[in-house]
């Protein structure tokens, strides 16, 4: 039988289990990425461990989101960060030289390559051929000392591109297609592999910025070939050597195929509040529009910004709209400069911002009071923006240019010729924004700076046989991270301060929710479908470990979110009928007995206070249990 592309790389990286689809799989771990806003964390998981120094190929520590300094905290963890990376064997990316996952492309990726990152935007490495994967910041602590990555052997999905972009369909389009066929949830469990006719015209930041998006789609991740595109990529960038073809084989065996006609594409719109909520820009004309926000990992390449440049040359913002530009990298930046194109943007009006998440995290640039803001990121949340009642649409660079301009939603193909750009035959190369670390002899003198916002990460203890608790919320479906632990500007200088960050913990939810929950300190809470799906952040598993929260039972989870609560030693557990759902109610009592031989089989009866019983299903590999009845990771490691 012929192997998928990722399944050629997950042959080479297998350390434990075989290809059969649905097992439990170990792999091997060439490159780790961190970024600030989970790295405090997993670097202080890494020092838990004990382990000198990391084993990886290549470590990556970026500075990107938390790079407004409004106190002492975010520059405390940059700090502390860069000390530990300095002394445990860690490049750092300085803030200020760019989003990790552009960085990571322009200058680390490699084809065939494993990655894992701290960040669920990870993926966006499959646009070079790599099979990268969004996790915890412990998972990648653990890949960090040279452990193995497990996840569940993904299904296998195709999504096969024929015919040709018209003009003014970007990437992004296309992404924003697989999300309006697919939904949220269509890629839970899944990798998805981009191919046929129509992917031999996309460059590298085009196919990253659909990988980018695999995210959304609840992808394991998402991925390219590496093939003559990928080729002269990895030149411009003076990389050339660190090119190999990669493509998959003529009969891999896919579990579903999709088959998209780019003839047929128009420009694409998400709107608020899901990324999935996708229409055609075209139906949408009458929406005044406050604020335009063009970058983020998704959106800002060199080619982007090139493209959006050539797009408001001559022209002015519309009067009332407010745009920002950040540019992706240091690199971007520079040749945006030495091309002339940041002027255009400037001379049009653009606010210009750091080579940083910014605005995409709620790091500055909250929209107004009920604003419309359309931005080219990847994630439209309700209330991610940092103003709780702003509407957030997602589009294309170009789109956003079009609404920018008219200060209504505008369909890009009004503006005229689309801009033709082309990609740089080479980049500017200049790595000095990277530190590297100290040299092996030298790492025992590397003191590590901790200021006063560097915490300690919460630990949980072993698993009881007989569980007495208590629902403490009960949420609907699609509950994001960012529900269930808030950033923006104002808690994510926090992220390592786990009591702070609690008082936060489902805030927009339900306000009431962190004290009671913390006066319960035996909390259960009820979810629906697709529960946890969003960010990577571990800390949505940490702050309810903290605030007593010892099981979670939904319809279904997020695959990121559900190995965060087994890593922190919380239950996930499904309704194995999920019409049971309607059975559980807030502030009920709830018996799990004979835990350790329901986890062990699989399977276990809740009682609830009214006396009735509800099946649940305890579906984990061996490890997991062991990891479950340790109370987590880190107990778990520690003890083995
Ligand atoms: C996000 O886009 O939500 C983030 C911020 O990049 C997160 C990571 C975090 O919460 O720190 C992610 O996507 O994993
Ligand atoms: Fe940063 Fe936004 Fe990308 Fe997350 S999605 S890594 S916050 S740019």
């Amino acid at each position: 039988m012929g192997l998928t592309i990722a399944e050629k790389i997950i042959k080479n990286h297998l350390v434990q289990g075989s290809l059969e689809r649905g097992s439990e799989i170990a792999l091997r771990i060439d490159q780790t990425l961190t970024q600030d806003a989970t790295g405090t964390m997993a670097y202080l998981e890494f020092e838990a461990m004990g382990t000198p120094r990391v084993k990886t190929e290549l470590s990556v520590a970026y500075i990107d989101h938390n790079t407004l300094q409004c106190g002492f905290e975010n520059a405390d963890d940059h700090a502390y960060i860069r000390s530990a990376a300095k002394k445990f064997g860690v490049r750092y990316s300085t803030p200020g030289n760019g989003i990790c996952h552009q960085v990571h492309l322009e200058r680390f990726g490699v084809p065939g390559k494993t990655l894992i990152g701290s960040d669920s935007h990870t993926p966006t490495g499959g646009g070079i051929g790599m099979l990268a994967i969004g996790a915890g910041g412990l998972d990648v602590a653990v890949a960090m000392g040279g452990g193995a990555y497990y996840i569940t052997m993904p299904k296998m999905y195709k999504i096969e591109l024929a015919g040709k972009m018209p003009p003014f369909v970007t990437a992004k389009d296309l992404a924003l297609e697989a999300l309006r066929l697919l939904t949220v949830k269509g890629g839970v469990g899944a990798i998805i592999e981009w191919g046929g006719e129509g992917i031999k015209d996309l460059t590298v930041p085009e196919r990253a910025t659909i990988t980018n998006m695999g995210a959304e789609l609840g992808a394991t991740t998402s991925i390219f070939p590496s093939d003559e595109k990928t080729e002269a990529f990895l030149k411009a960038q003076g990389r050339g050597e660190e090119y190999t073809p990669l493509c998959s084989d003529e009969d891999a065996v896919y579990d579903k195929i999709v088959k998209i006609n780019l003839d047929e594409m128009k420009p694409l719109i998400a709107c608020p509040h899901m990324p999935d909520r996708v229409v055609a820009v075209e139906s949408l004309c009458d929406v005044t529009v406050n604020q335009v926000c063009i970058g983020s990992c998704t959106n800002s390449s060199l080619y982007d910004m090139l493209k959006v440049a050539a797009l408001l040359k001559g022209k002015t913002v519309a009067p009332g709209v407010s745009l920002s530009i950040s540019p992706g990298s240091r690199q971007v930046l520079s040749m945006l400069i030495e091309t002339g194109a940041l002027n255009d943007m400037v001379a049009a009006g653009a606010r210009i911002l750091e080579c940083a998440c910014g605005p995409c995290i709620g790091m500055g640039f909250s929209p107004n009071s009920g604003g419309v803001s359309v931005r080219t990121f990847n994630r439209n949340f309700e209330g991610r923006s940092g103003t709780a009642d702003a509407k957030v649409y997602l589009a294309s660079p170009e789109t956003a240019v079009a609404c920018a301009l008219t200060g209504k939603i505008t369909d890009p193909t009004t503006l005229g010729e689309a801009p033709i750009v082309a990609m740089p035959e080479s980049f500017r190369v200049d790595d000095r924004g990277v530190l590297l670390p100290a040299a092996p002899e030298e790492a025992a003198e590397v003191e590590i700076e901790r200021g006063p916002n560097i915490g300690k990460c919460p630990v949980g203890s072993a698993l009881e046989n007989e569980m007495t608790a208590q629902v403490v919320l009960k949420v609907g479906d699609d509950i994001t991270t960012d529900h269930i632990m808030p950033a923006g500007a104002k808690i994510l200088p926090y992220r390592s301060n786990i009591p702070f960050l609690s008082k936060f913990c489902f805030g927009a939810v339900d306000p009431g929710f962190a004290e009671r929950a913390k006066a319960t300190q035996n909390g259960v809470i009820v979810g629906g479908q697709n529960y946890g799906q969003g960010s990577s952040r571990e800390h949505a598993a940490l702050v309810p470990l903290y605030l007593g929260v010892r099981a979670v039972i939904t319809k279904s989870f997020s695959r990121i979110h559900r190995a965060n609560l087994i890593n922190a030693g919380i239950l996930p557990l499904t309704l194995a009928d999920p019409a049971d759902y309607d059975k559980l109610t807030l502030g009920e009592g709830l018996t799990l007995s004979d835990l350790h031989k329901g986890i062990d089989e699989g399977k276990l009866t809740l009682i609830t206070e009214k006396g009735e019983e509800i099946a649940l299903v305890a579906d984990y590999s061996e490890r997991q249990k062991k990891i479950l009845l340790a109370g987590g990771l880190l107990p778990y490691t520690r003890d083995n």
